[in-house]
């Protein structure tokens, strides 16, 4: 239904199904591929959003040059809104889950730093909403130096079931002290009873409450992570008791690394942590807080 293909020798297509990401993967370059079994349509809008549907569910892309919107608050804005506007006119109004990739995220100081500043542009294309609607996200650095925005989601027909993480304050709540905006997310999303998809995890590290942990050891943010994952799932189960509690086969993990230097340690740590039966891709992508070294995300299923 959809293809992502991470880094350099990525190759080009103007299929509207297939998207280059701005990340780097660790050794053989890597394919993820979202399937459907029902029929797909695609195509592309006169503003250039890509989109994929299936009769349940829509990806769609959005790509933002920073220099033509003004800036990287401009972009996001910009995707945002018209990301929301495509949402009904293509049938599918529920947004489920967003990946958010954008260079130099930790660039500039205070409030001025880009990552913050891509809040504020979020917020703001995004307009009202009741926070405990937001669906799940992930916000990473691109690493090959390309300011353009890359926006990509998937919505469907019906509303999911958002979740938040019990160890962690929701990021829509977070303290005045990461920014004038508070991020824009869930800690995860379940789809609708009956659709056939797996648990949709944001973006986890090594935050408890609102703060970062060991911030000195990514082997201890790792585990922090892995802890943070724990919880989410025991509060996915609330809902859906017949999901797996520990990753398995079912599971489908992006691992993300800020320093390339360590991107091998982390590949050791994962082997400890998971063993050979979850499968997972690293990448080289820089996390969006300065003090944080590692970030995951993907989906969990039976
Ligand atoms: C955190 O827990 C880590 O701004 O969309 C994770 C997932 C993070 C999504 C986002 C940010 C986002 O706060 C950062």
């Amino acid at each position: 239904m959809f293809a992502f293909h991470a880094g350099r020798d990525a190759p080009a297509s103007d299929d509207p199904r297939y998207l280059q990401v701005g990340l780097q993967a660790h050794g053989e370059p890597q394919l993820e591929v979202w399937r459907s079994r029902a029929p797909v349509r695609s195509g592309r809008d006169a503003n250039g959003l890509a989109w994929a549907s299936d009769g349940a569910l829509l990806f769609g892309a959005m790509q933002i040059d920073e220099a033509t919107a003004g800036g990287i608050l401009e972009a996001s804005q910009q995707a945002y809104a018209q990301m929301l506007a495509a949402l009904p006119q293509h049938g599918y109004p529920h947004l489920l889950r967003i990946w958010n990739y954008f260079d130099a995220i930790t660039e500039g100081d205070g409030d001025q730093e880009r990552y913050r500043q891509f809040c504020i542009g979020r917020a703001r294309g995004l307009g009202t909403v009741d926070p405990t609607t937001l669906p799940a996200a992930t916000a990473i650095g691109r690493v090959d130096g390309v300011r353009v925005l890359q926006v990509y989601w998937l919505a469907a027909r019906e509303p999911g079931i958002p979740l938040e993480n019990p160890r962690q304050v929701s990021a829509y709540r977070y303290p005045r002290q990461y920014g004038p905006q508070p991020p824009s997310f869930a800690r995860a999303m379940l789809a609708a009873p009956g659709s056939a998809l797996p648990l949709l995890l944001s973006g986890t590290a090594s935050v408890v409450g609102h703060q970062t942990l060991h911030t000195d050891c990514t082997a201890l943010q790792l585990q922090e992570t892995f802890a943070n994952f724990t919880a989410l799932i025991d509060a996915a189960r609330q809902h859906v008791p017949a999901l797996p509690p520990q990753f398995g086969a079912g599971s489908r993990l992006k691992v993300y690394v800020r320093d390339g230097d360590e991107l091998a340690q982390v590949q050791q740590q994962l082997s400890q942590h998971l063993g050979a039966q979850v499968p997972r891709l690293l990448l080289h992508a820089t996390v969006c807080r300065r003090d944080l070294r590692v970030e995951i995300d993907g989906v969990h299923g039976g």
